[in-house]
C-alpha cells in the first residue's frame, strides 16, 4: 500500500503523475450499461437470476441516443470536479468499447465506442480519464458459475458449470484490460471491481490479480489503480461510508483513499428512486473527505437512453455554484492537523490558510483554540467579507457577534458559509 505524500502543492503535478488525484478531490462516477433498460438495479441480471440469453435482449434494445459525453464531462468540470470514471464494463458483460473480443458491445448494438466518446470529452474539459472495469462477468461462458452468478440456482448449474474454463476467462480479461490501456491513449485511473473470496467466490487467483496488475503497470506507468483486485492498490477506495477518521494501512501509514458515493443510493438508474441526497449534505460529504486526507467520487446513473437524470444535473450545478466560490478548500487542500474542529465545522487547509466549513450560520461565536502561527485576517471565502475575531489568551465563556480566535492561526482562517 503506497503511503501518500502530504497533501502536495500545485506544482508538485508535473513532479508525481499520481498527484493530480490528491489534488483534485473530487470525481464523477458513471453507472451505464444495459440495466438502465429494466431500470431498477444494476445487479438486475443476478438478483432476478436472467438467463445470458434473456438478458442480451436488451442488447438489441439499447440506442443511448440522449447519451452526450460531453454534457457529462461539462457537468462534472462545473461541479468542481477533476476526473471522471465511466464503466466501460459492469458484472453483465456488456462493452461500452469497440473490443475484438466479443460482439457483446455498443459498437455492434448502436455503432457508437461509448468510451472513446467520453475520453474525447474529458480531454475537451481538462478532466482526468477513469475506467470502471468489472473482474466479474455474467455473460461470458467461461466465467463460472458461483455464489452471486445468475444461473447459481439452476437445476443443471452442474453441467452448466463443467464446460467452462476460468483460465480462458482470464485470457479474456486481461486482453479486454489491454485494450482498453491501449486504444485510448492515457488513463489515469482504473478502478477494478471486485474480489469476492470464500465460499463459492472469487478471489486474486480467479482473475490472475498479480498478472493483471504488472499488465496494467507496464502498460500504464503513471495509472492510479484501486484495491479492489484482492490486492493492495494505489488507493483504498471505501463504498457508501464516510470513514471517521484518516485512512491508514496494516503500517499504520495513513493511506490515499476515495470514498465512493451515490446521489441517490443507487449505482445504475433506479426509474423508482427518488430518494436524492440534498448538496448540502453531499458538499458536507466532500469537506469531510478532503479533512480526512481523502477524495469523493460521486456517482450519476445515465437513464435507458443514457440521459443524465434532471434531478443529478441540478444537484451537480447547485454543488459547482458553492465550488465556484469554495474550490480552494477542496482543490489542493488537506487536513488541518492538529487544530481541533469547534463543534458544527469541519476543518480543511493549504499553505497557511485554513478553512472552517460551518454548517449553521450566524453563530455566536466561535472559538479555534491551538493555532500555530499568526492571524493575519479572518474573512468568509464566498464574499471576502471581514470576520471580526479577537486572538485571545484563552476563549472568554460568551463571545458575542464575532470569531474569537484563540492562540494564533497558521495566516488567513477563511469561514464557508453552507448553501443557503
Ligand atoms: O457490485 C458493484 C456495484 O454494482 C457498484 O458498481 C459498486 C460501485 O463501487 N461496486 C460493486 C459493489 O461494491
Amino acid at each position: 500500500m503506497s503511503t501518500p505524500a502530504p497533501t502536495p502543492t500545485l506544482q508538485d503535478e508535473h513532479a508525481d503523475p499520481r498527484a493530480w488525484f490528491d489534488l483534485g478531490r473530487f470525481g464523477l462516477f458513471i453507472h451505464f450499461g444495459l440495466y438502465a433498460i429494466p431500470a431498477r438495479h444494476e445487479w438486475v441480471m443476478s438478483r432476478e437470476q436472467r438467463t445470458p440469453e434473456d438478458y442480451e435482449r436488451y442488447a438489441e434494445l439499447f440506442d443511448p441516443d440522449r447519451f452526450d459525453a460531453r454534457t457529462i464531462a461539462r457537468a462534472a468540470r462545473a461541479a468542481g470536479m477533476r476526473y471522471a470514471v465511466l464503466t466501460t464494463k459492469h458484472h453483465e458483460g456488456f462493452c461500452l468499447w469497440d473490443s475484438a473480443l466479443t460482439d457483446y458491445t455498443s459498437v455492434a448494438a448502436c455503432g457508437r465506442d461509448l468510451v472513446a466518446e467520453f475520453v474525447a470529452a474529458l480531454r475537451e474539459e481538462g478532466l482526468k480519464v477513469g475506467f470502471y472495469h468489472s473482474l466479474i462477468d455474467w455473460h461470458h461462458e467461461d466465467f463460472t458459475i458461483d455464489r452471486v452468478h445468475p444461473l447459481r440456482e439452476h437445476p443443471d448449474r452442474a453441467a452448466l458449470d463443467a464446460g467452462r474454463d476460468m483460465a480462458r476467462y482470464r485470457e479474456y480479461l486481461h486482453g479486454q484490460v489491454r485494450e482498453l490501456l491501449t486504444g485510448y491513449g492515457t488513463v489515469d485511473y482504473l478502478f477494478f471491481d471486485f474480489t469476492y473470496p470464500g465460499e463459492d467466490g472469487k478471489g486474486p487467483e480467479d482473475w490472475d490479480s498479480e498478472r493483471l496488475l504488472a499488465l496494467v503497470r507496464e502498460l500504464q506507468p503513471g495509472i492510479i489503480v484501486n484495491d479492489r483486485l484482492g490486492l493492495s492498490g494505489d488507493l483504498v477506495t471505501p463504498e457508501q461510508y464516510q470513514p471517521v477518521a484518516p485512512m491508514v494501512g496494516p503500517d499504520g501509514q495513513e493511506v490515499r483513499w476515495e470514498s465512493c458515493q451515490t446521489t441517490n443510493g443507487s449505482w445504475g438508474y433506479d426509474r423508482d428512486n427518488h430518494d436524492f441526497k440534498s448538496a448540502d449534505l453531499l458538499l458536507r460529504m466532500l469537506v469531510d473527505s478532503v479533512g480526512k486526507n481523502g477524495s469523493m467520487l460521486l456517482n450519476v446513473g445515465p437513464d435507458g437512453r443514457g440521459g443524465l437524470r434532471r434531478e443529478d444535473l441540478a444537484l451537480l450545478a447547485e454543488i459547482g455554484d458553492w465550488m465556484d466560490l469554495h474550490g480552494d478548500a477542496v482543490h489542493g487542500a488537506g487536513p488541518a492537523r492538529g487544530i481541533e474542529a469547534p463543534q458544527g465545522t469541519i476543518l480543511t487547509r493549504r499553505g497557511d490558510r485554513l478553512y472552517v466549513h460551518l454548517t449553521a450560520w450566524p453563530m455566536q461565536s466561535l472559538h479555534l483554540t491551538g493555532l500555530p502561527g499568526g492571524v493575519r485576517a479572518a474573512r468568509l471565502l464566498h464574499d471576502g467579507s471581514e470576520v471580526a475575531f479577537r486572538v485571545t489568551a484563552q476563549p472568554e465563556h460568551s463571545v458575542h457577534d464575532n470569531m474569537a480566535i484563540d492562540g494564533l492561526a497558521p495566516g488567513t482562517v477563511t469561514f464557508t458559509l453552507p448553501i443557503r
